[in-house]
């Protein structure tokens, strides 16, 4: 039975889903549907009108961690979800800490602004003001989510369990939004989780799933450590 994702994959909840069928080996299609411009019908499959939707056949399904919950129970192995019961909803947590703490801020104060804005606007640059808003953001919104992620990944090589899972895929993915707009979590001030996103990022899965992305990733130059 063909599956199917829908939405652009810059955004960081379709990626977190393509990574996560990378992961489990299967293949799909991918179908680009933009959120701001969806195609005619968009809210019969995506009743919230967001991306990412995914297609099992005829089947629909919607958000992203509902998607990859799916795919764990459809596809078992790989095993990207811990067996055991705390760790399962540590990892489930960290979903959460993502999908409802970091990227609220993240996305719209740095992603949009420096990169969708400018791209949406035929500009070559952002607005001058937007950056020194972003930069703001990241000096001082940004750093208690950087601080969490650091103490809780402590000196281990994932976020549960001692293996990969659902919880690093979830957090790794919009960090690679956050590099498009030109940051990065310092590698002094939070060693381990830059450490962390520098191996998840260098996964054939992410590599897979970013290798278009070129026209959203200029600003990654910024980045200098
Ligand atoms: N919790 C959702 C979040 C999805 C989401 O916010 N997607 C954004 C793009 S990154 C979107 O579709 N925004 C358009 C809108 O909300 O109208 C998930 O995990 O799939």
């Amino acid at each position: 039975m063909a599956l199917t994702v829908l939405g652009g994959g810059v955004s960081p909840f379709v990626r977190k889903v393509r990574v996560f069928l990378a992961e489990k080996g299967l293949d799909y299609q991918h179908e680009n549907v933009n959120p701001f411009g969806p195609p005619e019908g968009w809210r019969e499959i995506s009743p919230l009108g967001r991306i990412p939707a995914f297609k099992d056949g005829d089947k629909i399904i919607n958000d992203s961690s509902v998607i990859c919950a799916y795919l764990e129970r459809r596809f078992p192995k790989p095993t990207l979800y811990p067996s055991d019961d705390y760790e399962y909803a540590r990892a489930v947590w960290f979903e959460e800490f993502m999908d409802g703490g970091m990227v609220p801020v993240s996305g719209p104060k740095t992603f949009f602004p420096l990169v969708l804005k400018p791209l949406f606007g035929g500009k070559a640059e952002p607005d001058p003001a937007d950056v020194a808003s972003a930069e703001k953001v990241v000096a001082e919104e940004l750093p208690k989510f950087f601080d969490y992620l650091e103490r809780e990944l402590g000196d281990n090589d994932y976020f549960v369990g001692g293996r990969l899972s659902i919880a690093d895929i979830a957090v790794a993915s919009p960090f690679i939004n956050l590099r498009y707009a030109g940051f990065a979590p310092e590698r002094k001030r939070w060693p381990r989780l830059r450490a962390f996103l520098d191996r998840m990022h260098g996964r054939p899965s992410f590599k897979a799933a970013t290798e278009q992305d070129g026209p959203f990733s200029k600003r990654s130059a910024l980045i200098h450590d």
